[in-house]
């Protein structure tokens, strides 16, 4: 039997007015059906973000990961809700004819938070990232969003021609971090990133980032980057005890959880590719948005593909832990357990 144990955050109490915005929202957003009655249900639910699978990753590998990202959340009692603009319509769900055309990777442009609307006014398909994903899954009242790694402070810039030589590459995710209210579970920030650079930037913006069992903020890649964290937690439970007490208090930053990837690969190996991508980034002439899936794909062959193994790892396991906060947040715990 299935049972619904409640936990009573103030936060979370469905007004009125909260369920005529969730209609609002479905007007505009795309929600599937199984995600509007998980939401409905208020059974817990994970965002999932769609650039990882139409720019992030190659085929067969992002079909693979999708797979195994669905089910570690769905293993867990939890709805999976991968979020994307699909022809124009911004959707929270993505499923069937639509998602295999992302898989495809065939004509689907990144888009951030900024590009959703022009994106649905194009009517193309746009693969969501970690910011354009926390605005779309945010207005759906989603609260857990699984990542691979978030997107940060670039290195230094790598062309010199560069009209805005002194200004640094940032990823669009810190910002949005900044000003939405999510949880979002990753293994750090991406390798190919200032790593220091990008912490300080979060802690300027007010994002905390706490360790779910480690010491030292994980290298994406690699299980540590010498640089400590703050916060180190043990249980899914006491990280959702954070995030209640971040909501009651009414703060709009989103927290950032952090584990080791399951299997990493080692540092210097890491490093190593790292520098030579960037080289041939530099040579090549690469920047803008495109600069992340290129130094991700130069760095699958840099690493003879095991980048590849590892990424695909640590996307089902930042979604298995997510699942497990989501039903602490949601306080489905009974749930999660009866169909595990
Ligand atoms: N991590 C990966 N693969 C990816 C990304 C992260 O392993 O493809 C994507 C995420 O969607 C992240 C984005 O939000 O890269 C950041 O890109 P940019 O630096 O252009 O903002
Ligand atoms: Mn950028």
């Amino acid at each position: 039997m299935v049972t619904m144990r409640r936990k009573h955050y103030p936060w979370r109490t469905q007004t009125d007015e909260a369920s005529r915005d969730l209609a609002l929202v479905m007007t505009t957003v795309r929600v599937s059906p199984a995600v509007a009655a998980a939401l409905r249900d208020g059974r817990p639910v994970v965002a999932l973000e769609s650039s990882v699978f139409a720019q992030g990753l190659p085929q067969p590998q992002n079909r693979e990961a999708a797979r195994r990202m669905l089910a570690a959340v769905r293993a867990r009692g939890a709805e999976p809700a991968i979020t994307a603009v699909a022809r124009g319509t911004p959707v929270v769900g993505l499923e069937g004819a639509d998602l295999e055309r992302f898989l495809a990777r065939d004509g689907v442009r990144k888009i951030s938070a900024r590009d959703i609307a022009p994106a649905a006014a194009a009517r193309v398909d746009g693969a969501t990232t970690v910011a354009g994903s926390l605005a779309l899954a945010h207005a759906a009242h989603i609260a857990v969003l699984a990542t691979g790694g978030i997107g940060g402070v670039h290195r230094v810039a790598p062309i010199s021609s560069h009209a805005f030589d002194a200004v640094r590459d940032e990823s669009a995710d810190l910002a949005e971090l900044a000003r939405t209210p999510m949880l979002v579970v990753c293994a750090g920030a991406k390798t190919i990133l200032d790593l220091p650079a990008t912490m300080e930037r979060l802690e300027s913006l007010g994002v905390a980032v706490v360790g779910y069992r480690v010491d030292e903020l994980p290298g994406f890649l690699t299980s540590g980057t010498g640089i400590s964290l703050s916060w180190r937690f043990e249980s899914a439970a006491q990280v959702a005890a954070a995030w209640c007490m971040h909501r009651a208090l009414g703060r709009t930053q989103a927290m950032v959880v952090v584990q080791a990837p399951p299997s990493p690969l080692p540092r210097g190996m890491v490093d190593d590719a790292v520098n030579r991508a960037l080289d041939a980034a530099a040579r090549a002439g690469i920047a803008g948005p495109a600069l992340t899936p290129w130094l991700l794909a130069r760095l699958e062959e840099e690493t003879g593909g095991s980048s590849l193994a590892t990424n695909v790892e640590l996307l089902e396991s930042n979604a298995a832990l997510a699942s497990e906060i989501a039903a602490e947040v949601t306080g489905d715990v009974e749930i999660g357990r009866a169909r595990a």
